[in-house]
């Protein structure tokens, strides 16, 4: 079905005017749709996190008594569970809302590790939150999609909340929405960089391209895979869980390699990482402004100021760079500082179309990356 008439269909009976969510490539012709229509505006915001959503869309509802809409990756799906179960909920506020669902890690077809688990629980995690749920698959005729939003519409005139799961591929567009940014230097570039200078460092790395070109990196040059962590799901903890290593073993330079839409969808971290202050920890962002894995959308990066952010957290060090030139030259002074340290990079979107996933499962990755941390 193309995303066009899904929206006509969702705007024309269910009134929808509002909508907030976390991009999801499975949903990238719905979410090229919506910012053909509304751009980013009062009626469309890129949420922080999905629970984030949530509360956008519970705020949207009480001021106007009207219907949001919020769509998300089915990994999501954890972040708006305590907005839902005691906010929106009909045993609670009764707040409607429509969710739309990327389903990534269906049974039966193939996907990243990351996704199986979350796909398979998925349809049953909607059941346990008593949310009425169908399925847009490839060949949903636009008949079965009104009539299910005549049911849906009468489920949200009593308070409930309804979701639509959407199968790969089921939606589609014509027109692709081109998201770009003014950096030039290519995020894999900036990781050579990264990886050149961090040497035999103990990496983690956030979820998306930036850990699958890792990963190719280290193909290239032949080395092990036993540096890194790869923050392949659980996006936004890449920081806490490098916070805790770097905790643990103080002797060693920890470093981690964080992406803007991760860290604002937990930006809480920095507070704790702050507040913890590690001498040998070195956080690193690659700001895109944009959720560029899954398609390019813009995050709110661009009008922030994560240095000051850093600074206010209480990170001492704070350095900047956007050429691989720069990005060598503060690698360079982090690995020497004593300090907690924030480097921030700017960087262009886009990413090779040839880059491939990791090759090892990932509890082969964490029990080489053990093994290596064990030991040193
Ligand atoms: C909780 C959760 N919501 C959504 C996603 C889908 N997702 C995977 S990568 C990504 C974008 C990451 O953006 P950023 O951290 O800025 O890195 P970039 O892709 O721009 O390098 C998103 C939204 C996810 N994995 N987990």
């Amino acid at each position: 079905m193309k995303a066009q008439e899904f929206v006509d269909t969702l705007e024309g009976i269910l009134e929808i005017e509002f909508y907030a969510g976390v991009p999801d490539s499975l949903l990238s012709p719905l979410t090229g749709e919506i910012m053909n229509r509304y751009g980013i505006s009062e009626k469309h915001i890129v949420a922080a996190n999905e629970g984030n959503a949530a509360g956008l869309a519970a705020g949207y509802h009480l001021a106007t008594g009207k219907i949001p809409c919020v769509y998300m990756q089915n990994s999501g799906e954890g972040n708006m569970l305590n907005p839902y179960a005691s906010l929106l909920a009909p045993e609670v506020y009764k707040i409607p809302c429509v969710f739309v669902i990327g389903w990534r890690g269906e049974p039966g077809t193939k996907d990243e590790p990351q996704h199986v688990f979350q796909g398979e629980i998925t349809q049953t995690l909607m059941e346990l939150l008593t949310i009425q749920t169908v399925v847009i698959t490839e060949d949903m005729k636009a008949e079965d999609l009104q009539e299910s939003c005549q049911v849906f519409k009468r489920l949200l005139s009593e308070g409930k909340c309804v979701a639509f799961l959407v199968e790969k591929g089921a939606l589609t567009s014509d027109v692709k929405v081109k998201y770009a940014n003014s950096y030039t230097m290519k995020r894999e570039d900036a990781l050579r960089e990264i990886v050149k200078g961090t040497g035999e460092d103990i990496l983690v790395s956030t979820t998306g391209k930036a850990s699958r070109e890792l990963f190719e990196i280290r193909e290239q040059n032949g080395q092990s895979h036993q540096y890194d962590f790869l923050t392949v799901g659980s996006m936004g903890h890449s920081s806490s869980i490098a916070l805790s290593i770097a905790l643990a073993k103080k002797e060693q330079k920890v470093w981690c390699i964080d992406g803007d839409g991760a860290m604002l969808m937990h930006m809480g971290a920095m507070a704790v990482i702050g507040a913890n202050a590690p001498r040998n920890f070195v956080h690193i962002l690659i700001n895109n402004e944009s959720h560029e894995t899954v398609g390019g959308m813009p995050t709110v990066a661009g009008s922030i100021d994560f240095a000051k952010v850093a600074e206010g957290c209480g990170y001492q060090r704070i350095l900047k760079a956007s050429t691989p030139e720069e990005v060598a030259r503060v690698v360079e002074e982090a690995k020497g500082a004593d300090e907690l340290t924030f480097i921030e990079i700017k960087a262009a979107l886009g990413a090779r179309s040839d880059l491939g996933r990791p090759t090892t499962t990932a509890e082969e990755n964490k029990k080489s990356f053990m093994q290596y941390v064990k030991e040193m």
